[in-house]
């Protein structure tokens, strides 16, 4: 619960965990542990850490939340690798005080969380359950009181099962559903929350729950229906930014939190430079480049044809309603690319398949993706502002004899994309924060628990946390805005 497990270890260990390594180094006069130039972040930089609503409350049958998609597709059998659920998962819903504390003592100065719809309309629509409501007043105080300032998601996946049974995001009214929700929250919590997030990766629960099936709610529908899914949730994002606007506070901010598929130049000339930026808005057509531009490129409706969205022009009018911020989710390149005389101005380039990846196979290793991905949003759409909404790793980490995680790999990974993020911030693309995926080990979706992308490990049985070495290496990062 506290750092002081790394104060029983050696030297080196204590003095990472208490961000002293230079005050504890000086005293042992070695050359090595002199203080080293630092390559500061700008000046404010907000640092937290980030979690969802379905991977850590558990708690899923009190104080009336209904059911959500996600309940309902833990049960069917093999759809979650190690046939869990998230019934209990981290017991936030009750355990949320240590977890604040666990990021006071990160020194973090943020937090990204997310609102369980079915929680506060455990039907998706009509009357609100106050005990619901009331979990996210006491989140939202507990962090106040703490110097955590809070960041919240309306939507991380956990689609009431209610509105599921009337077509879910197949019906248009799921965006109105959305957007109603919204506006509630914005009305009680608006006061407290400064920051909003739409939905969280648009991309990834309509391409996996409604196209290949491996999520909630496990359909694979055909190409026309698919596209209309996608419309209808960045529509339910443009409604939902109006609607948080229409009932907060003047002031509050609010934008997407979208899983950039971000493409990489294989050498960087200017000419592949510029080539991987339009591969980015290309492979981002139907999330990003319509949220933050108002159109179908060409070529996505052209590849579409009769299988197109249907829309109106007023559609794309809200889908693009400004954003006071753009939030991206990097984790991996999503292509390699370079320049050519195709129509598109781009080639892709195959991985060689000794690519490295992390623990998920999914999670190549490509640290500059967080110099290239916020450097290719600020150039193509021009956001006042970017947050890196997640960026972290998965690790087979498990504690060792003497108790303690020893996460190497993703600290590796931890230092090598905040050194590329920093290059970014120093060029002045405007990146303003960074949210740490996860302050937890939770449950990953249909991997279940089998994997763990936490800085603070989580015994499942006695629900202890035990803070990794990557907790006391962003506590170290955290506390002097630098890597060192
Ligand atoms: C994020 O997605 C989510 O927002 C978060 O909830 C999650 O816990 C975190 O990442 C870690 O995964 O099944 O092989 O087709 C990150 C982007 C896109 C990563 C879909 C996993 C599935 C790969 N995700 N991808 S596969």
């Amino acid at each position: 619960m506290t750092f002081s497990l790394y104060t029983r270890r050696g030297l080196t260990v204590a003095a990472l965990a208490l961000g002293g390594l230079t005050l504890a180094a000086s005293k042992q006069g070695g050359e090595m542990d002199q203080p080293r130039a630092k390559s500061d972040f700008p000046k404010g930089f907000r640092w937290g850490t980030a979690t969802s609503a379905y991977q850590i409350e558990g708690a899923v049958q009190e104080d009336g939340r209904g059911p959500s998609i996600w309940d309902t597709f833990c049960r069917l059998p093999g759809k979650i690798r190690d046939g869990s659920n998230g019934d209990v998962a981290d017991d936030h819903y009750h355990l949320y005080k240590e977890d604040v504390a666990l990021m006071k003592a990160l020194g973090a100065s943020t937090y990204r969380f997310s609102i369980a719809w079915p929680r506060l309309f455990p039907e998706g629509r009509g009357m609100p359950n106050p005990k619901g409501l009331a979990f996210y007043d006491r989140l939202v105080d507990e962090l106040l009181q703490a110097g955590v300032e809070p960041f919240a998601t309306l939507y991380h996946w956990d689609l009431p099962q209610a509105l599921q049974d009337r077509g879910g995001w197949e019906s248009r009214d799921t965006a109105q559903a959305l957007a109603d929700y919204a506006g509630y929250v914005a009305a009680k919590l608006g006061d407290r929350v400064g920051h909003f997030f739409t939905l969280n990766e648009i991309k990834t629960f309509v391409e996996l729950g409604y196209g290949a099936g491996v999520f909630a709610p496990g359909l694979t529908l055909p190409k026309g229906r698919l596209n209309q899914v996608r419309h209808h949730a960045v529509l339910a994002h443009g409604l939902a930014v109006q609607a948080v606007r229409a009932h907060g506070r003047p002031g509050l901010k609010v934008g997407m939190a979208e899983d950039i598929t971000a493409a990489l130049s294989d050498l960087d000339t200017l000419k592949n430079i510029r080539a991987a930026e339009l591969a980015t808005r290309e492979l981002n057509a139907p999330y990003l480049t319509v949220m933050l531009e108002g159109r179908y490129t060409d070529a996505y409706l052209a590849a579409a044809g009769a299988d197109a969205p249907r829309f109106t022009a007023n559609d794309l009018k809200v889908i693009s309603t400004p954003v006071d911020f753009v939030g991206i989710n990097v984790y991996a390149p999503g292509a390699y690319v370079r320049a050519s005389d195709a129509p598109s101005g781009f080639t892709t380039i195959p991985l060689p398949v000794s690519y490295p990846h992390m623990q998920s196979s999914w999670l190549k290793f490509g640290p500059s993706t967080l110099y290239w991905a916020p450097r290719q949003v600020a150039n193509l759409w021009k956001p006042k502002e970017i947050y890196i909404t997640e960026n972290g790793t998965s690790s087979a980490d498990r504690p060792g004899p003497d108790g303690a995680v020893y996460d190497l790999d993703r600290v590796m990974f931890l230092r090598e994309y905040l050194g590329n993020l920093r290059r970014a911030t120093s060029e002045g693309v405007p990146v303003r924060g960074y949210f740490l995926w996860s302050l937890l080990d939770n449950f990953e979706w249909n991997e279940g628990y089998s994997s763990r992308f936490g800085i603070v490990n989580v015994d499942y049985k006695t629900q202890k946390r035990t803070p990794k070495l990557s907790a006391a290496f962003y506590r170290k990062v955290v506390a002097d805005n630098a890597l060192a």
